[in-house]
């Protein structure tokens, strides 16, 4: 291509050019680097026309077979369109934070009359809906909609949690240039993501400074809050989180996770405990405290009167409560928590909201209605909606089609995410019937590990060991009896060994000691004392003599986090080039013989493609060419054909 873009550049082709001609005219590398994409576009579409498209846990095709629409936004009380290019009046809560800084950030959100909403459908909301599959494009269309629409809210949770591990994963895509893209978008409303304390968000501990550089990469390119929470609510674990925050600069969230239902009586996870908990986190230091209900087990009796007692204890405390609707109580939990002393409580976009999601936020904030302020405006809300109702259309083929509600998350206490996942799963292996099995195996499971506070990576134990029940046909009797030489999942062994952390109560023993056996050792204190620190260095000596000198820290970030995950990422751009300017519509079905699409590669760089034709498969190579035009000329590409 470089060959061809001199040879077509007319200053070349007159002969005018002397020995600085390439350094002067660096157009030409742009030139061979658009082609480069468009060639690389053209290999991804060939494939997806050839063989279909590989994403993993897509089920069929998409239902919206047209551009979303963006809707148009009016202002509340003239009704007159709102101009997206004007700046939002008035400031958000984003500005008060860059104005003041955290601390007295928090303050001001404590000093609210009334309770904040975090609308959580870029994170939380497809990650338990979606198998976390909705892509950066869809996302960036609707940003400046949402900068607009959501200005009064408390934040934005857009990041982390399992978001940044399936973008590299699933989707191809660099989840730090999604930050930075939605960050450009929307200056005003705080940015929020979920960290696993001491896992990152990764699914077992990483060296401390790991932890301290990624968290600062996370700041410097957009988020705002971070919740930190560890799932075994481990004090030492959650440390490590919180203090990589603060050294960042960053809002802290540091959270207690809600596990069960602490109403019931004789449970481990009672008002006392977290109580207990709730002093620690205090005593360690945080702007905001978060109560994450992560399965929807907080009746809102129970939100009352935990958050009360809190409240009670600490009237100056900012506190923030997330929740799952699975049950179908959420949004009146949250309207109990808001009503005890909550400061700010979740809730995603209406058409991403219940079962394992969060609760709507229109039906929250009509359950305020003359009660509590909330700085949203409902028909706005309502006008962004329509864009998520073609969303649920748009990614209709990872939908687990769940019916309704869940009650039984009550008994069998699976977070929303989990759940969905675990109920995806059973069908696609046409264990419908065993779904039943698994939900009850996850309740043993629970137990055996001296019942946990559920969620990830703890969750994934649970699962992975109910699963394991399952597909062994073992019952707990069995479990106990066989453990030292049964073939235990990795996830359970980790857990076991002490790799995330130590569970309230201690270990299960003498299980632990049979699971292990003389396979893994085990751990007496946080696994971080005994990660060797990283050699940042010699990591990025490393990544640049493979990837080239363009590695920032945010790619050392990635690789430190999932080494695997990021190669293999790096390997499909490196044949498919950025997958993330590509609708949605077209990363996951073929376009039709003769449909045309188009796609912005680059600012100011369109393509318009047309699938021509596919070729007869060759016998000798097991390839086919497709056939496109592209910008108007004849292109090809050569295809393995994988059918
Ligand atoms: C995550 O860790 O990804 C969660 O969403 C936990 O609830
Ligand atoms: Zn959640």
């Amino acid at each position: 291509p470089f060959l061809l873009a001199l040879l077509t550049n007319e200053t070349f082709i007159s002969g005018n050019c002397w020995t600085t001609f390439i350094d002067d005219t660096p157009s030409l590398f742009q030139m061979v680097s658009s082609q480069n994409r468009a060639t690389k576009l053209l290999n991804y579409l060939g494939d997806v026309a050839v063989n279909g498209s590989s994403i993993k846990g897509q089920v069929g095709l998409p239902k919206l077979t047209t551009d979303a629409s963006i809707p148009t936004l009016h202002d509340p009380i003239t009704g007159v369109p709102i101009d997206l290019d004007t700046p939002v009046q008035p400031r958000g809560w984003r500005q008060v934070l860059l104005e003041v800084g955290p601390e007295q950030f928090a303050k001001k959100v404590r000093e609210f009359n009334g309770t904040l909403i975090t609308d959580t459908t870029w994170r939380d909301a497809h990650q338990s809906l979606l198998a976390t599959r909705l892509r950066t494009v869809d996302l960036l269309n609707i940003a400046p909609t949402t900068s607009h629409a959501l200005n009064g809210a408390f934040s934005l949770e857009c990041w982390g949690g399992a978001t940044f591990d399936v973008s590299m994963r699933f989707l191809h895509e660099d989840p730090w240039a999604r930050l930075r893209k939605l960050r450009e978008l929307v200056p005003n409303i705080p940015f929020q993501m979920l960290l696993r304390g001491a896992n990152g968000v990764a699914y077992s501990s990483l060296p401390d400074n790991a932890i301290d550089q990624f968290v600062l990469q996370a700041k410097e390119n957009g988020v705002d809050i971070f919740r930190v929470f560890d799932a075994l609510n481990d004090l030492d674990q959650l440390r490590v989180g919180v203090e990589a925050v603060k050294k960042a600069g960053g809002v802290v969230e540091a959270t207690v996770c809600y596990s069960g239902d602490m109403l019931k009586p004789g449970k481990k996870y009672n008002l006392e405990y977290y109580l207990d908990v709730v002093d620690k986190i205090v005593d360690m230091g945080t702007h905001f405290l978060g109560i994450k209900d992560m399965a929807g087990t907080m009746k809102p009796r129970a939100a009352s009167l935990l958050v009360g007692s809190i409240r009670a204890k600490y009237p100056n405390l900012p506190i923030h409560v997330h929740t799952h609707d699975s049950a179908g109580t959420g949004v009146a939990s949250m309207d109990a928590a808001a009503k005890a002393g909550a400061d700010v409580v979740d809730a995603a976009s209406n058409a991403m909201s219940g079962m394992t999601s969060q609760p709507s936020i229109s039906a929250l904030i009509a359950s305020f209605e003359g009660d509590v302020n909330h700085g949203l405006s409902e028909s706005l809300v309502r006008e962004l909606d329509g864009y998520w109702a073609q969303m649920r259309l748009l990614y209709s083929c990872f939908e687990a089609d769940l019916k309704g509600p869940d009650p039984e998350v009550y008994q069998h206490e699976i977070p929303g995410g989990q759940l969905t996942n675990l109920i995806f799963q059973a069908q696609q292996l046409g264990l419908g019937e065993k779904w039943l099995l698994t939900k009850e195996n996850y309740k043993v499971a629970n137990q055996l590990l001296g019942d946990l506070v559920k969620v990830t990576p703890t969750s994934k134990v649970v699962g992975d060991l109910a699963q394991f029940m399952v597909s062994n046909n073992l019952t707990e009797e069995d479990v106990i009896k066989l453990a030292p030489e049964l073939d235990f999942p990795d996830s359970v062994l980790d857990f076991m060994e002490g790799l995330m952390g130590t569970p309230y109560g201690g270990f299960p023993e003498p299980l632990r000691t049979n699971m292990l056996g003389n396979k893994r050792p085990k751990l007496d204190k946080r696994p971080g004392l005994f990660l060797k620190p990283i050699d940042f260095a010699t990591v990025r000596e490393e990544l640049v003599s493979r990837y080239g000198s363009g590695v920032t820290e945010c790619d050392i970030a990635s690789y430190i986090m999932y080494p695997k995950v990021y190669e293999a990422y790096r390997k499909t751009v490196d044949k498919y080039g950025d997958l993330s300017v590509l609708p949605t519509r077209y990363f996951l079905k073929a376009l039709e013989i003769g449909e045309e699409m188009v796609v912005d590669i680059e600012q100011g760089k369109t393509l318009i493609i047309k699938l021509l034709a596919i070729g007869e498969i060759s016998k000798k190579t097991g390839t086919r060419e497709v056939f496109f035009e592209l910008n108007g000329e004849m292109r090809s590409v050569t295809v393995d054909d994988k059918t």
